[in-house]
């Protein structure tokens, strides 16, 4: 492997440590991660439960026994049950969606935001980016963890930021050209979406100032990359993370691109079958499975994320030492991703059931016609309401649409359909047409 590339840039010195090292490194911090989870009685319990004495845990070993958490933990737990600090240290809340409507939140300390903000610096610097350079966010800002976790790690990364945050397309291509960002920041399919329009705008993407892209926060396939490459003129990198563990910063490409390297100093990661959760081996996908090691607010213990993706071990010729992952290809549970927003399939429901003169009957078809999602929601109407007059069905087709865009967050055509026309089924119903095209294995 030798010493990192040129253009490898390390932006902590930890990216490389000898895997020995690592190793002691990690155990420790598991003892300090297992003791700090201790204080939280929900962690408490699940230890128990596992017959686990939480002084007991000495090293890495010890991680198979340690019991799982899962997001319905978090849920039951609402707001912060999960808090494992008073609240007075929390220093900032973020949130992610969730079936009931609510959100879950995560919880973070100073120290929390700064190791986050580090995390993330590390994989825009990883993937090209220097002091210097300016960035255009088009990351949502708010409870969703994209916005600011990757503006910090920007700032931290010493690279200018234009926090544009969501929406209004055309104003982002103005923002971009005439401040001259270096590079974007946003979902995949943004970044599409956004050559597309500057084409309908009548300009070339590539005549764009960017020329790196850093994008994460949903599924994508190696063809989208080249494609955004191809119209934007960039180099374009994958980063993955979820809120619960502590957001972007999780995982990140190199130049090699060749996975993501998982920031393994601060994140323990496995790799198990869906259905037995014992260990697969590198190179099998499977569920990825995390337990954070240096986090204070909300420290998370085997958390199953329910992400399907394989693990690469082999040196990768940047120098980090980080195991890596691979694209994620699937999803062990029923959540879908909707322009970077998750959505379960409970949550259409949930909003179906608030709206009187509605069967209990839907269909969600999800496609994605250019670069963006679309979600059509085909709901049965009641015998009594169909026959009923124009008017009273389009006030019902709002009704539906706003409970749904309340509870998701995210806007999805309603079509109403005559009762008994959704297909039955005899054993589980399906609930879910999903048109995109999955990413290869
Ligand atoms: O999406 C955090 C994030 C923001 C990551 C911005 C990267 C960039 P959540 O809203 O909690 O957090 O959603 C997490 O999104 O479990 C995956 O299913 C999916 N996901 C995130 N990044 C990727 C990626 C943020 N690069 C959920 N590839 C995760 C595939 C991804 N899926």
């Amino acid at each position: 492997m030798g010493a990192p590339a040129a253009d490898d840039l390390l932006f902590d010195p930890a990216e490389a440590l000898p895997r020995a090292e690592l190793a002691v490194l990690q155990a420790t911090r598991l003892r300090e991660t297992v003791a700090r989870a201790a204080r939280v009685p929900f962690y408490r319990e699940a230890f128990a439960r596992a017959g686990v004495e939480p002084a007991a845990v000495r090293g890495l070993d010890d991680l198979e026994r340690l019991p799982f958490t899962v997001k319905d933990d978090m849920r039951r737990h609402y707001p912060l049950g999960l808090l494992a600090v008073p609240r007075e240290q929390v220093a900032r809340i973020h949130g992610s969606s969730g079936t009931t409507g609510k959100p879950t939140f995560v919880a973070y300390t100073r120290r929390d935001l700064d190791t986050w903000a580090g995390l993330v610096a590390r994989f825009l610097t990883a993937g090209g980016l220097r002091p210097g350079h300016l960035a255009h966010v088009a990351f949502g800002y708010g409870l969703f963890t994209g916005g600011f976790g990757l503006h910090a790690g920007l700032e931290r990364a010493g690279v200018g930021v234009v926090p544009s945050g969501g929406g209004n397309t055309p104003r982002q291509l103005l923002l971009i050209r005439d401040l001259g960002a270096d590079a974007l920041i946003c979902t995949p399919s943004y970044a599409f979406h956004l050559a597309e329009v500057a084409r309908a705008e009548g300009f070339r993407p590539g005549s764009l100032p960017l020329r790196f892209g850093h994008f994460g926060g949903e599924p994508w396939t190696e063809e989208l990359r080249l494609a955004i490459e191809r119209d934007l003129g960039i180099q374009a990198f994958n980063n993955y993370g979820l809120s619960e563990v502590i957001g972007p910063g999780v995982s990140g490409e190199c130049t090699a691109r060749r996975g993501m390297h998982v920031q393994e100093d601060h994140f323990l990661v496995e790799c198990l079958h869906p259905e037995t959760l014992r260990p697969l081996p590198d190179g099998e996908v499977g569920e990825l499975c995390f337990t954070s090691l240096t986090k204070e607010a909300m420290p998370v213990i085997r958390y199953r994320t329910r992400d399907l993706a394989a693990l690469d071990r082999s040196p990768c010729p940047c120098g980090r030492t980080g195991v890596r992952m691979g694209r994620v290809v699937g999803r062990s549970d029923d959540m879908l991703i909707i322009r970077g927003v998750n959505v379960f399939p409970s949550q259409v429901e949930e909003a179906l059931l608030r709206v009187e003169g509605t069967a209990p009957h839907y269909l969600i078809e999800v496609s994605r016609p250019g670069a963006l999602d679309e979600v059509t929601v085909k709901v049965e109407v009641r015998p009594e309401e169909f026959s009923d007059e124009m008017r009273r069905l389009v006030a019902l087709r709002d009704r539906i649409d706003r409970e749904i865009h309340g509870i998701t967050g995210v806007r999805m055509t309603v079509e109403l359909v005559a009762p008994g026309s959704i297909e039955r089924s005899a054993g589980k119903a399906r609930r879910v047409l999903d048109h995109r095209r999955v990413p290869a294995l």
